[in-house]
C-alpha cells in the first residue's frame, strides 16, 4: 500500500494511534527531562512507531521463525567451547579492551572450573531480506539486553487496533499482523530459570543502566513477571551491585539484603557501563556467583561480531551442529563476513566501499561504518600495522527494498520512504541435560528512513514496527 493517505485521514489515524499508545504503556522516558530517566511515573512519552505494519512475505517469516531454536542451541554449543571462544577473540582483546576484559572473566571462570549448569538465553536474531537476491540475510544476533520484547509486543497490538477500526480503507486486514507474544514468553522463561533455580524466597535482579529511557520495557517484563508468575523483581545499576552485594560461601548472591536467582542484563552490554573497576567488579561478583545469568560471560562473548563471523567460516558450523538440515538452514542466512586479516577483501572493500559495512566489537547501535569512510578507515588501520584491524570485522551490505512509511516521533507524523530489519526473539532454557524451554519468542519489526546508515530505536535511529504477512 505504497499510497499517499490524505493529511485529514492521517491525521485522526495519528491521533488515534498516540491515545493508544498513552493508554496502554507504549511509553518510553522523555529525553528532555532527566528525572524520566530515572524514576517511573513522570515524563513519559509515546515510543516512536510506525503507523501501520510493513509487508514482509510469508516465507522470510517462516524462514527467520524456524531458525531461533537452531540460533538458541548454537549459542549454547558454542557457549561450552571455551578454547573456540578465548581463541577467536585473542586478537581482538589485543585492541579493544572492553572485550579483553570480558574474556579475562571468562578465563577466570575457567580457572575456577565453574559450571553454568542453569542456562539462560534471552536472544534476538535480526534480519534484513536482500532485494538483489531475495535472501534472508541475518545481520546479527543478539545474547545481551535484547531490547523491546515489551514495547514490541505492544506495537503488534496498536497495528492490529489501527487495522481493527480502519483496515478497510486501508485495504489492510488484521488477521496478517501475527501476535507477538515476546513479552510473555521473555517473562515464562525468566518463571522458569527462577523454579529451576529452587529458591522460593530468591528474586530476578535486573542489572539496569543508572539513566535509561527505555525502562517501560523492562518493566513490562518484570510486571508480567510478578503478576502472572508471582516472581518479585529488583533493579540494580552495576555500582549498586558493586556497594550492596556479595557472595555466600555456598554461591548464593546476595544484594541488598535479596538472595538472586537470575540475573538478568539490560546493561553491561558496552564499555560505558563500566566507568571504574566498581562496575568491572560487579560483573565478576554476579559471574562467580551460583544465580543463573542471562547472559552468562560464555553467552556474551558468542554474541560478537567476530564470533558471528568465525562462524561463517567454512567447516565451523558443523564442529557444533549435529543436524545436517540445521547446519544447511543456518549457513543460508549468513551474510558475506570476513576478518581483516583477508587481504584479497580488504583490496575490494577499499575498491568498492559501498558494498561493504565496517564494523567493531560494539553492541547498541550507531558504531558501524559505511560507504567511503570503510574505505578510509581501512586506509588508516593498515598503515597503523596489523592489530588494529583485528578490532573490526567486514560484512557484505544488504540492501533491503524500501517502502513508504509513516514514522511517528514526538507526536508528529513523517511519511518517508524507508527500509526494514525483523529480529526474532528466542528463549532457550537448560538445567544439566534437560532441555526446558528451546522456542520462538515473538518478534521485533524496526523501520528507519531508507537513507540512514545505522539503525537502533534505543539509538535514535529506527521506530518501532510490526509485521504484516504477505
Ligand atoms: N539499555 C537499553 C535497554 O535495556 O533496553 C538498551 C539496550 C540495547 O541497546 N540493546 C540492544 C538492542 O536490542 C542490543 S545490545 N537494541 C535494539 C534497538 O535499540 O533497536
Amino acid at each position: 500500500s505504497d499510497e499517499v493517505l490524505s493529511d485529514e485521514f492521517l491525521e485522526k489515524l495519528v491521533s488515534d494511534a498516540l491515545v493508544w499508545s498513552a493508554l496502554h504503556g507504549l511509553v518510553v522516558g522523555d529525553r528532555s527531562n532527566s528525572i524520566s530517566c530515572k524514576v517511573p511515573g513522570v515524563g513519559m512519552v509515546h515510543a516512536p512507531f510506525a503507523l501501520t505494519p510493513t509487508p514482509l512475505p510469508m516465507s522470510y517469516w517462516r524462514q527467520a521463525c524456524e531458525l531461533a531454536p537452531l540460533f538458541n542451541e548454537l549459542v549454547d554449543r558454542v557457549s561450552l567451547d571455551a578454547d573456540f571462544l578465548q581463541n577467536s577473540l585473542s586478537r581482538t582483546k589485543k585492541v579493544d579492551e572492553f572485550t579483553g576484559r570480558l574474556l579475562e572473566i571468562h578465563l577466570q571462570m575457567l580457572s575456577l572450573d565453574k559450571k553454568e549448569e542453569i542456562r539462560l538465553g534471552l536472544h534476538r536474531s535480526d534480519y534484513m531480506v536482500d532485494s538483489e537476491t531475495d535472501m534472508l540475510y541475518q545481520i546479527e544476533l543478539n545474547t545481551i539486553s535484547s531490547s523491546f520484547p515489551g514495547l514490541g509486543s505492544l506495537v503488534a497490538d496498536l497495528h492490529r487496533n489501527v487495522l481493527g477500526h480502519y483496515g478497510q480503507d486501508l485495504g489492510l486486514d488484521s488477521r496478517n499482523v501475527p501476535e507477538n507474544p515476546a513479552v510473555s514468553q521473555f517473562a515464562k522463561a525468566l518463571a522458569n530459570a527462577w523454579s529451576e533455580y529452587n529458591a522460593s524466597s530468591a528474586v530476578v535482579m535486573v542489572v539496569v543502566q543508572g539513566e535509561e529511557r527505555n525502562m517501560y520495557d523492562q518493566y513490562w517484563l518484570s510486571t508480567v513477571l510478578k503478576d502472572k508468575h508471582g516472581v518479585a523483581s529488583i533493579r540494580k545499576t552495576l555500582a549498586e551491585i558493586d556497594a550492596q552485594g556479595h557472595v555466600l560461601p555456598d554461591g548464593t548472591l546476595v544484594v541488598d539484603g535479596h538472595s538472586v536467582s537470575v540475573v538478568y542484563f539490560r546493561a553491561g552490554y558496552t564499555p560505558n557501563d563500566y566507568p571504574s573497576e566498581t562496575e568491572w567488579r560487579a560483573r565478576l561478583l554476579i559471574e562467580s556467583s551460583s544465580a543463573v545469568k542471562c547472559p552468562s560471560i560464555a553467552y556474551h562473548l558468542v554474541g560478537t561480531k567476530k564470533i558471528q563471523q568465525e562462524l561463517a567460516k567454512p567447516d565451523i558450523l558443523e564442529r557444533f551442529v549435529e543436524n545436517k538440515d540445521h547446519v544447511a538452514a543456518l549457513r543460508k542466512c549468513f551474510a558475506g563476513l570476513w576478518s581483516l586479516d583477508n587481504d584479497e577483501i580488504v583490496r575490494t572493500a577499499m575498491d568498492k566501499p559501498e558494498l561493504f559495512v565496517l564494523k567493531p566489537q560494539r553492541e547498541g547501535g550507531g558504531n558501524n561504518i559505511y560507504g567511503t569512510d570503510v574505505r578510509e578507515m581501512l586506509i588508516k588501520l593498515r598503515k597503523e600495522g596489523n592489530d588494529g584491524l583485528a578490532a573490526y570485522i567486514l560484512m557484505q551490505r544488504i540492501f533491503p527494498k524500501d517502502s513508504l512509511s509513516y514514522l511517528i516521533r514526538d507526536g508528529i507524523s513523517h511519511t518517508e520512504k524507508t527500509i526494514s530489519e525483523l529480529g526474532i526473539y528466542g528463549a532457550y532454557l537448560r538445567n544439566k541435560d534437560k532441555v526446558i524451554i528451546n522456542e520462538q519468542s515473538g518478534y521485533l519489526m524496526r523501520t528507519k528512513v531508507s537513507s540512514s546508515n545505522e539503525g537502533g530505536v534505543a539509538a535514535g535511529f529506527a521506530v518501532l514496527d510490526s509485521v504484516y504477512l504477505t
